[in-house]
């Protein structure tokens, strides 16, 4: 009787046992992807774009869980070369980079690829002579821009103008080719002369600075248009201009290139004519590419923002979605 009960006993415990194993799955569950760490080398803010551009990439590594390590090099290429060198150190899993001027990177970003640690640019381009020191760049066409923002002045001005040009920061990406586009749209229009071109570093208050020279110079009449590389430094002009007297927008054709809130509400109140879009969120695209190349799949060299023109009489509609 005890025996068998024992007996029973021990089929049931072994019974139960079999279920417990039975229910378990053949291999393991497999260990969650650890989150990416990625470090982050901004140029500055010195612009409404910039701030915007480090917003929408803040924005999307935490919506991706991403750990960013982020660096402003206050507009210095030594700040953001040190930046680079920190995050190899730190082993993290690729970089974001935003090259303050074009030249001058081939060591850093040999020591990154030797690092394994892939290298994403954003928005400006760099110079070099091998294009596997960097997995993909993801920009707009400068040149296009330049040459959109050329073309709308030839029409509006009936080709005669006479141009001041404030650049962006010297040798850096944006500002060379925007130049470039710039010159050979208004090469086909003789009587379209830039008479004075100067580096307003893509800030407002040098942008003021150096449009306040160019009138002292040239005086009232010297100056029919602005072309300015960016809008924050038609924004600076615009003051300089109504310093001086004059009515921005209507006594001198202003065009610049961004986009910003800022340049709409100009647009609105008829102080600026025109400028040319340049995508600033480029958050989702540069993680995008971060999470492909840290698998290894190879990228685009170039990846193309689009961009388009705004006039006056679409600013009032057009402020009302545009996001930065
Ligand atoms: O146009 C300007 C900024 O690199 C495209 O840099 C960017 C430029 C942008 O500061 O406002």
């Amino acid at each position: 009787m005890r025996s068998s009960l024992l007996m029973s006993m021990v089929a049931a415990a072994g019974a139960f046992v079999a279920t417990c194993f039975a229910g378990q799955p053949a291999t393991p569950e497999p260990v969650k992807a650890r989150p990416l760490v990625v470090g982050f080398s901004q140029v500055g803010a010195e612009s409404a774009w910039r701030t915007a551009e480090t917003k929408s990439i803040k924005d999307e590594a935490a919506k991706r869980g991403v750990t960013l390590r982020f660096s402003d090099a206050q507009g210095r290429q030594a700040a953001q070369v040190n930046a680079l060198r920190s995050f190899i150190t730190q082993k993290v899993d690729a970089i974001i980079l935003a090259p303050v001027v074009e030249t001058g990177w081939e060591p850093v970003l040999r020591e990154a690829k030797q690092a394994k640690i892939p290298v994403i640019l954003v928005d400006r381009g760099v110079k070099v002579g091998d294009e596997s020191l960097y997995a993909t760049l993801i920009a707009s066409d400068f040149v296009e821009e330049g040459r959109m923002a050329g073309e709308w002045l030839a029409q509006k001005t009936g080709g005669k103008a006479k141009i001041v040009e404030l650049q962006g920061t010297t040798g850096a990406a944006p500002a060379i080719d925007r130049q470039k586009g710039f010159a050979e749209a208004i090469s086909k229009h003789p009587e379209m002369k830039i008479v004075r071109s100067q580096d307003g570093r893509f800030e407002r208050a040098k942008g003021k600075e150096v449009m306040q020279s160019f009138l002292k110079a040239l005086g009232k009449d010297g100056i029919t248009a602005v072309y300015a590389h960016n809008d924050d430094m038609a924004l600076g002009a615009i003051q300089a201009i109504e310093e001086a007297g004059l009515k921005p927008g209507q006594d001198i054709v202003i065009i610049s290139i961004d986009a910003v809130k800022g340049a709409f509400e100009a647009m609105i109140d008829g102080k600026l004519n025109a400028t040319v879009e340049c995508n600033p969120l480029l958050g989702p695209a540069a993680f995008d590419a971060a999470e492909k190349a840290v698998k290894g799949e190879t990228l685009p060299k170039f990846i193309k923002q689009q961009d388009r023109l705004f006039e006056q009489h679409e600013a009032a509609e057009a402020i009302k979605t545009r996001e930065y």
